[in-house]
């Protein structure tokens, strides 16, 4: 079977995720790099956004559709448990990443600081003023699960724990989001053990264009 591409730039969370699910499950991918809405992304994704994915004749964009072909179409680890309440329970956390976590943490807060869209690029203090009260019970929700397991919803690292690792990566960055890891010991140590695994060494983004 010919090699799967990933399609999209080495910074983006999303990209990062599918690229760790590569290699915990120990398929071997060539990386192109493409902006979102370049044309080899517009190919397969109506909406622009990376990754997307070819793999012989098959075309697919969406993270969470891209691991589950990774997951399902090649032998090695499952990604997502066999189990059917642990997989629904690693469903729940990957929803929770991608519909909450990564809107509170990065697109209403650490965009506002570093994609800030302002005249002079300077941080868009409205927006992140409005963000912050919001920051506390994301961190207090992810601080109380990863108190009670060592993996988000258990024992096992899974997809769940691929989704949400390269939004914590950045959250350092921010004043008040680095205040919050400080203050959240379980979530600083899950992100200390999974940083260690080889999927998050061989994909550590490299720095932000221009940046
Ligand atoms: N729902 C998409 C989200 C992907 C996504 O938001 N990718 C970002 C980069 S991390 C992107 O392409 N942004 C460009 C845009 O939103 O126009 C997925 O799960 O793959």
């Amino acid at each position: 079977m010919s090699t799967i591409q990933i399609i999209g730039a080495p910074q983006s969370n999303f990209v990062r995720v599918v690229r760790m699910a590569c290699h915990e499950k120990g398929v071997s991918y060539d990386l192109e790099v493409a902006r979102p809405h370049s044309p080899p992304v517009q190919a397969i994704a109506a909406t622009g956004k990376i990754p997307v994915m070819r793999h012989g004749e098959v075309a697919l964009c969406e993270t969470r559709a891209i691991c589950g072909y990774i997951d399902t179409v090649f032998p090695g680890p499952k990604l997502i448990p066999a189990d059917p309440v642990k997989a629904a329970i690693c469903e729940q956390w990957m929803s929770l990443v991608t519909t909450h976590i990564d809107n509170i943490l990065l697109r209403q807060y650490l965009v506002a600081y570093f994609f800030p869209g302002t005249p002079d690029g300077s941080p868009d203090r409205a927006r992140i003023d409005a963000a912050l009260p919001k920051l506390g019970p994301v961190f207090a929700m992810l601080e109380a699960e990863l108190t009670k397991h060592p993996y988000l919803g258990g024992d096992e690292f899974t997809l769940a724990d691929m989704f949400l690792f390269p939004l914590v990566n950045f959250l350092p960055r921010g004043p008040e989001s680095a205040e919050h890891m400080k203050a959240s010991p379980h979530l600083q140590a899950w992100f200390d053990r999974v940083n260690a695994r080889p999927s998050a060494v061989a994909t550590l983004p490299p720095p932000m264009p221009g940046r």
